[in-house]
């Protein structure tokens, strides 16, 4: 098989890339790696020196690609499928990619800064931190749930790149600042994102692992 993707179902993510794979039954090994376990996170790092995941690595075309975005970019490019992940069309294509910074920048990244904390050694905690963190998603929020007054998906009518970013984050984050009561918008996208079946399988395979997540 020509494509192996490094990973954990736990971690948002992977999450991401799961999706991505997922809408289009693209054939992959799956590989996982265990963090916590010196030679798992030792082979992650032979491959990307770095050590964070995803990491997609396509033994066809003798390529390592790491970051979630650019594994998308590269399965469109290279292994497409019935759902265009990445718009052909430019402008389209610029629009998704913003919208997928955004859910990277602006939702994943406070998401993660909260759920660390909970995960650091006692004493060794930032509550400034996640104060902060807790208000960028406040805001985040408020500019999904004025997108999504009028929109099915993140672009619109078509499932894309923005929404393998968007519904990772989302899951987390609604545990850690949940939005129901207070962003309707962003609930009623999220209930759409919970029924799509790529992200409705990702959360089950991540099932076995939740009692990981803390809080
Ligand atoms: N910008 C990267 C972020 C990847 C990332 O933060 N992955 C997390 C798992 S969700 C990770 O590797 N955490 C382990 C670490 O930071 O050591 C991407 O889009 O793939």
């Amino acid at each position: 098989m020509a494509l192996t993707l490094y990973y954990h179902p736990l971690a948002s993510f992977c999450q991401k890339v799961l999706i991505a794979l997922y809408e289009n039954d693209t054939p992959f090994a799956p590989r996982f790696v265990d963090l916590g376990d010196a030679a798992s996170a030792a082979e992650l790092k032979r491959i990307w020196p770095i050590g964070k995941f995803p990491v997609l690595r396509d033994g066809a075309k003798d390529q390592t690609i790491p970051e979630s975005s650019i594994i998308i970019e590269y399965l469109s490019l290279h292994y497409p499928g019935t759902t265009q992940l990445v718009p052909t069309d430019t402008e389209f294509a610029w629009q998704t990619r913003l919208r997928d910074r955004f859910f990277d920048l602006h939702v994943h990244e406070p998401m993660q800064k909260i759920v660390g904390d909970r995960l650091r050694p006692p004493g060794r905690n930032d509550p400034h931190g996640v104060e902060l963190a807790k208000a960028q998603l406040q805001t985040a929020y408020g500019v999904i749930d004025r997108d999504m007054a009028t929109r099915t998906w993140a672009m619109g009518d078509a499932f894309t790149m923005a929404d393998c970013a968007a519904a990772p984050p989302l899951f987390y984050a609604n545990k850690v600042l949940p939005f129901g009561d207070t962003h309707w918008n962003v609930a009623a996208y999220f209930d759409r994102l919970m029924q799509r079946p790529s992200f409705a399988r990702v959360v089950k395979e991540a099932q076995p692992y939740m009692h990981l997540f803390p809080g």
